[in-house]
């Protein structure tokens, strides 16, 4: 078992301790599930190495909870937890992914109203009975439904971040096999769509039977849930499924077409072959029974008169019109969206002088491998307490280390400059942590909303919208603050944002974190429209996190943000001169 499983459990038993109401018991469990979640080791290999004892040594962790931790390693189950469960049965797990409902609401709806899970949940604050609870009232019950509503949506899907690395795994293992010859994940993660429902992987083989084979035989999967000759679905450890489907070569260019979607895509697509009075399906595209095509997609696109269409465009949200005006040499043509090697440095890192891992040097050499120009340094400062933010001395001492670095990288022509910067902290109000005598020294100051998440609509914009007057502040970081399954963003006029930003010459940031993806596609569209810059960042807090580019850029290319739009795509004079401006 992992440490997130393990933790996973431990909380589930503070919460049901916490409905039973006994009391400390809680408050313990919950701790060792903090340091289990924090824990830079597996705790198996802890276990393995130094037995109970070491185990012990673990913040939180005493004599019983060290037992319960054995126990799970040794058995994957836990009888205190299989006990508890069923004197409570209850689905917490459940309950509390629901927005606004922690443990002692779990505690009072069970107790009042035996509500066990989100079908009672939902049939009791429809009917009005949580509204009638001392202490809850219409409120509570309209953020109950609210919470509901976000959690439909949300159910059952996973982050991009987490399948896009299972779903390339699959494909290497699948290229291979003798007699593979295409390989290529489709659907949702094709589209780099920010969540996704499952795998769909198409191939091309010599001998299918021995492709299918291979493929139900990996160690990830849990349960084959149908297999056929040309299609098989699993379900993998990590609870999503995945589909393998086999085509013939002649038909893979329209059965990849199909199975990228998206399905409103799709639906307009054929429409446009309905018209010329063809048959577009996942075989090909035909005029009666003659094929006219479906080797590739380049082919289908193209006897609906149009050219290949990036994935990433393919929503049914004016990519098919675009696509027809370019080919017929009109303007307002598909974007030339950015690409993925296009960025020339990132600008949001952390390092271990707020709460990141490594170390300047180690940063900026890492983002030298990945070909960057520069690499901007934002630790977090002002008075944040969560952050290990910087003070003013320790900003000054930052930046006479970061001048002894670059000095140090022109002498050994390393080939990346290092620029300062900061991840200020808007106060509720909008103000910004920071002396402008300290902030002036910096090239770029990114500015973000960190805590009160919860103001009016009306005070958050206003909020956001001061910081932007500061005259300092060059970028706003994750502007929304959503974070994908587990929080909404908060309320904020997003449109008048983006004009002040325009007005203002500040940045607006899509923060490639694959749970944060904020700016979201739409907005990122928006501010394309009006002429609003972006810059694309990790917001990595250590070496490998400064992979996370990716989905940034993915997230951006869905906004149908060109070059242009994107000030790191720059060159460095040309993108600090557009700061400087302001
Ligand atoms: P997901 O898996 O929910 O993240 O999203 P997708 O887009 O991968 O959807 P999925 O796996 O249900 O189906 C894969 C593709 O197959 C989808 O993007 C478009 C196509 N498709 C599925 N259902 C329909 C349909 O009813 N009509 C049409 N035209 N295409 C469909
Ligand atoms: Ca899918
Ligand atoms: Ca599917």
């Amino acid at each position: 078992m992992t440490n997130l499983e393990i933790a996973k459990i431990f909380r589930e038993i503070a919460i049901l301790y916490e409905i039973d109401e006994v009391p400390f018991k809680p408050r313990a469990y919950e701790r060792v599930a903090s340091s289990l979640e924090s824990l830079g080791q597996n705790v198996a290999d802890i276990y393995e190495t130094g037995g109970l004892k070491a185990l012990e040594k673990i913040p939180g962790v005493g004599k019983n909870t060290a037992l319960h931790i054995e126990e799970l390693i040794k058995t994957g189950r836990l009888k205190l937890y299989k006990e508890l469960k069923k004197s409570l049965p209850i689905d917490i797990d459940d309950l509390t992914s629901v927005l606004g409902v922690g443990p002692k609401t779990i505690q009072i709806l069970y107790k009042k109203l035996k509500i066990k899970n989100v079908v009672d949940l939902e049939k009791a604050a429809r009917s009005g009975k949580i509204a009638k609870l001392a202490h809850f009232g219409e409120q509570s019950q309209e953020k109950i439904l609210k919470g509901l509503e976000f959690y439909k949506k949300s159910h059952g899907r996973f982050l991009l971040g987490h399948v896009l690395p299972m779903a390339r795994d699959i494909e290497e293992r699948l290229r291979k096999i003798p007699g593979v010859d295409k390989v290529q994940t489709a659907g949702s993660i094709r589209r780099r769509q920010e969540t996704i429902g499952d795998i769909d992987t198409l191939i091309t083989a010599k001998h299918p039977k021995k492709v299918m084979e291979i493929f139900t035989r990996m160690p990830e999967v849990e349960e084959i849930l149908a297999e056929g000759p040309t299609k098989t679905t699993l379900r993998l450890n990590s609870g999503i499924q995945a589909d393998v489907r086999i085509l013939p070569p002649e038909d893979y260019g329209a059965a990849l077409q199909y199975f990228t979607g998206d399905k409103n895509h799709n639906i307009e697509v054929r429409k446009i072959a309905i018209k010329k009075g063809l048959k577009l399906n996942e075989y090909g595209i035909f005029r009666g029974k003659k094929k006219l095509g479906g080797k590739t997609e380049e082919e289908i696109y193209k006897i609906l008169g149009m050219g290949w269409m990036e994935p990433e465009l393919r929503t049914a949200s004016g990519e098919i019109e675009a696509a027809l005006r370019q080919a017929q040499g009109k303007p307002n043509g598909l974007p030339k969206i950015i690409g993925y090697d296009d960025i020339r440095g990132d600008l949001h890192v952390h390092t271990k002088w707020s709460e990141g891992l490594n170390t300047i040097q180690e940063m900026a050499l890492a983002g030298k491998k990945l070909g960057y120009e520069y690499i901007s340094i934002s630790d977090h400062v002002g008075t944040l307490h969560i952050a290990n933010a910087m003070d003013e001395k320790k900003v000054l001492r930052q930046i006479k280390e970061i001048d002894k670095l670059n000095a140090g990288f022109a002498k050994k022509k390393i080939g990346i400059k290092i620029l300062k910067s900061a991840e200020t902290n808007i106060s509720a109000d909008g103000d910004i942590d920071l002396p402008h005598k300290i902030l002036e020294k910096l090239d770029i100051v990114l500015a973000a909303v960190h805590d009160h998440f919860n103001l009016s609509k009306e005070k958050m914009t206003a909020r956001i919208i001061r910081a932007m007057k500061h005259k300092n502040v060059n970028v706003i970081a994750h502007p929304t603050g959503r974070v994908i399954l587990q929080r909404p963003p908060y309320e904020i006029d997003l449109d008048k944002i983006l004009k002040a930003a325009k007005e203002l010459g500040v940045a607006m940031e899509i923060n490639s974190f694959f749970d944060r993806l904020d700016l979201r596609d739409e907005d990122i569209r928006k501010a394309v429209g009006l002429g609003v810059k972006m810059v694309i960042n990790t917001d990595a807090h250590n070496k490998t996190q400064l992979n996370l580019m990716e989905y940034g850029i993915a997230q951006a290319r869905r906004g149908w943000a060109e070059k242009k739009d994107v000030l790191n795509t720059w060159p460095l004079q040309k993108m600090l001169d557009w700061f400087n401006k302001k």
